[in-house]
């Protein structure tokens, strides 16, 4: 019951730690033809529950999120995802790489392009042995999304994309293990 009680909150605690929100090409542009993204994007590091928000005169400009060749080619003539209202808030939600340009014609060549790596919002689990002290974070485990194993968002449920019988995946499913049970032990002490 208590075991109960201190999962839920800390639950809660953990879905209200909000993540940041990033005004695209703040804080000297916007969503515009003068701000280079590639810059503005290498000086933030983002996190799985931040959002981008894109602001512009919808007028002027969109916001099409592509995939990589349409980033590449500034193509939006397969795009994921049209937004026009011209404060588009996006949520970045899952790890990798996402991309996003302006749809009006010569805009993305002219600079309108962005592309954005989300990292795990959740720091490594402390190394088993540790003291779980209470501050660290409950409730998951995150990988890098870059490099496969991908995404882990309950603990104990592990996928791997990587070819079986590798002999990482072994170790990494062990030490895993470990760390979401010296987690779950660190709840049940507190
Ligand atoms: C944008 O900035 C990056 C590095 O910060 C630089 O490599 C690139 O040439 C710049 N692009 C333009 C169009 O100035
Ligand atoms: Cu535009």
């Amino acid at each position: 019951m208590a075991l109960l009680a201190v999962v839920v909150v800390a639950a809660a605690a953990f879905s209200t730690a909000s993540g940041a929100s990033y005004g695209v090409g703040k804080p000297n542009g916007g969503w515009d033809l003068q701000t280079n993204y590639t810059s503005w994007a290498s000086s933030i590091t983002f996190r799985l529950d931040d959002k981008l928000v894109f602001k512009y005169s919808a007028a002027a400009h969109d916001v099409v999120e592509v995939t990589k060749d349409g980033y590449l080619s500034c193509s939006a003539s397969s795009p994921i995802a049209v937004h026009r209202t011209g404060e588009d808030a996006v949520e970045l939600g899952r790890l990798g790489r996402r991309y996003f340009i302006c749809g009006v014609p010569g805009h993305c060549d002219a600079g309108m392009k962005l592309e954005v790596r989300t990292l795990c919002s959740i720091p490594s689990p402390p190394p088993p042995g540790s003291d779980g002290d209470g501050n660290g974070t409950p409730g998951g485990i995150c990988i890098d999304g870059s490099s496969p194993p991908t995404i882990i968002s309950t603990p104990g449920v592990v996928s791997y994309g990587s070819a079986p019988g590798s002999s990482g995946s072994a170790t990494t499913a062990l030490a895993i293990l470990a760390a979401a049970t010296v987690m779950l032990l660190s709840l049940i002490i507190v």
